[in-house]
């Protein structure tokens, strides 16, 4: 099987250059230290939550921190970083004065189901940023973006622009491929929304549940986005996170540059689709580091369902 250092070392077709290599090497070997830490959180006293809230006015778990931490000394640990911006830190941070790639990172994605053990994740984007005004650029600007989940497997998944490649962590700790060209289903009759807020959807987002629900499709929420997109890239369907429309200037729940971007580019490059209405997420602009957006990817033809309900509405 190829290993992930073999893949780094081909190259083939892909974005990276030696400085990126570093960068990625890194991060993955940060993804290999954070499912470690995972694996035996509670009996390492790594549970419940901390007195610390982060800039998204949100209770930090030790381990948000501890991943925080990990992927800030990844960034540390490459030349040619100069920023990392993570949804843990009010603002970007500093790392080396001449690095020219941005590092922006949702340290552990879904940590509300850290105690329960579900899978979680760490999602990450690479962009070319040597100034910190060159952060806040559209998605399509993205030169990696991809996620490690942390599952009964952990599995990294990928893109350096020539498809998705995805690998999984054997048992000394090596990143082995596990797929070298995935792609997402266009058709699938399964979508991903947390129902609760049924009363705030919009009308194009209640029409395509409701007959989707007619239609025989069935739901599934795990509540932790790597997750849900992980089942996505496995048997296709479609995650829905939209704005509420009692709070539109909100933007949603999930975060613009650290979770709707790389995962966008991740499932455009597998075939799949990702929009917010009648655009797509990746040509957003960007206003603030912190900012959300509604999110719906996934199966191409269905999102293209949603983005017809959508259109008829304008
Ligand atoms: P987080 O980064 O603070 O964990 O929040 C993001 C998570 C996503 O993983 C998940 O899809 C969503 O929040 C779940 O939202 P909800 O609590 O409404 O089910
Ligand atoms: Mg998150």
């Amino acid at each position: 099987m190829t290993t992930f250092e073999t893949y780094l070392e081909t190259r083939n077709g892909t974005v990276l250059d030696d400085d990126l290599v570093v960068v990625l090497r890194n991060i993955a070997e940060a993804t290999r230290e954070i499912s470690d830490k995972l694996r035996t959180s509670s009996l390492d006293g790594l549970t419940g939550a901390t007195e610390i809230t982060n800039v998204q006015g949100e209770a930090q778990k030790p381990l948000d921190i501890l991943s925080n931490e990990i992927m800030l000394e990844a960034c540390r640990r490459s030349p040619s970083v100069s920023f990392a911006v993570s949804e843990e830190l009010d603002s970007e941070v500093a790392i080396h004065g001449d690095g020219k790639y941005a590092v922006i990172f949702d340290p552990l994605d879904g940590s509300s189901n850290l105690d329960v053990n579900v899978t979680v994740g760490t999602i990450f984007s690479v962009i070319r940023a040597s100034t910190s005004g060159e952060i806040l650029k559209n998605g399509r600007g993205q030169l990696i973006a991809g996620y490690a989940a942390y599952g009964p497997q952990t599995t990294l998944v990928l893109t350096v622009g020539k498809g998705v490649q995805i690998f999984t962590l054997n048992a000394d700790g090596v990143y082995l491929m596990t797929s070298a060209d995935a792609k997402i289903v266009p058709e699938a009759k399964e979508f991903a929304i947390n129902a609760a807020r049924r009363s705030s959807w919009d009308d194009a987002v209640a029409s395509y549940i409701e007959e989707a629900i007619d239609t025989g499709h069935n739901m599934r929420w795990v509540g932790s986005m790597v997750a849900d997109t992980h089942r996505i890239f496995n048997r296709g369907g479609v995650f829905l996170y939209p704005a509420d429309r009692n709070k539109p200037a909100s933007g949603g729940r999930l975060r613009l540059l650290y979770e709707a971007n790389p995962i966008g580019l991740l499932v455009e490059a597998a075939g799949g689709a990702a929009i917010i209405g009648t655009s797509t997420i990746l040509d957003i602009e960007p206003t603030s580091l912190h900012q959300r957006v509604p999110v719906i990817f996934g199966s191409k033809n269905e999102v293209d369902k949603i983005s017809a309900a959508y259109r008829e509405r304008i």
